[in-house]
């Protein structure tokens, strides 16, 4: 994979892992208080005003979102995700993503690197163009604009 690939297209698929559908009900301290509805319409508001067609999932099944990977990786115009505890844990999804040739953004809402150790080390990170975290819920919608910014 080049280390800066171009997007091919205007689609941009958005995947986020398990328990992202509790986002805005438990932790706020940590997560904030949007939910995972609210991140969802703000990313379809903001594509549309960058001319990006959004997909966005969630799923607490590893294999689901691998599905998803393999059903774009041949069409997406870049792949903004946030593999939450996968992060930590798949080679499954990392090994899908590394067959990708569209950049793919890795997003966290909260910034990994300052919470348990077990946290710092992502598999994702080895294939991703960019990664971000420690943004909150914003993190999303910047990745969206760098989608766009990559695209010219
Ligand atoms: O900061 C992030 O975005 C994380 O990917 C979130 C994951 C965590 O395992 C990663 O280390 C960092 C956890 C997502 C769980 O989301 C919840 C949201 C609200 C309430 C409970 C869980």
């Amino acid at each position: 994979m080049p280390d800066n690939p171009t997007p091919r297209s205007r689609e941009v698929t958005i995947l986020n892992g398990p328990n992202l559908n509790l986002l805005g009900k438990r932790q706020p301290h940590i997560y904030g208080h949007e939910t995972l509805a609210d991140v969802e319409a703000a990313c379809r508001k903001l594509g549309a005003e960058l001319g990006l067609a959004i997909r966005f999932h969630q799923s607490n099944r590893e294999y689901e979102i691998i599905d998803w990977i393999h059903e774009v990786r041949e069409t997406a115009g870049a792949i903004i995700i946030n593999p939450a505890a996968f992060t930590h844990t798949s080679v499954a999804i990392l090994d899908a993503l590394a067959t990708c040739e569209c950049p793919i953004l890795e997003v966290h809402i909260s910034n990994v690197h300052r919470r348990e150790a077990f946290r710092h080390h992502s598999y994702v990170s080895a294939v991703a163009t960019t990664v971000m975290a420690g943004a909150g819920t914003h993190g999303y919608q910047l990745a969206l604009r760098h989608v766009a910014h990559l695209m010219g």
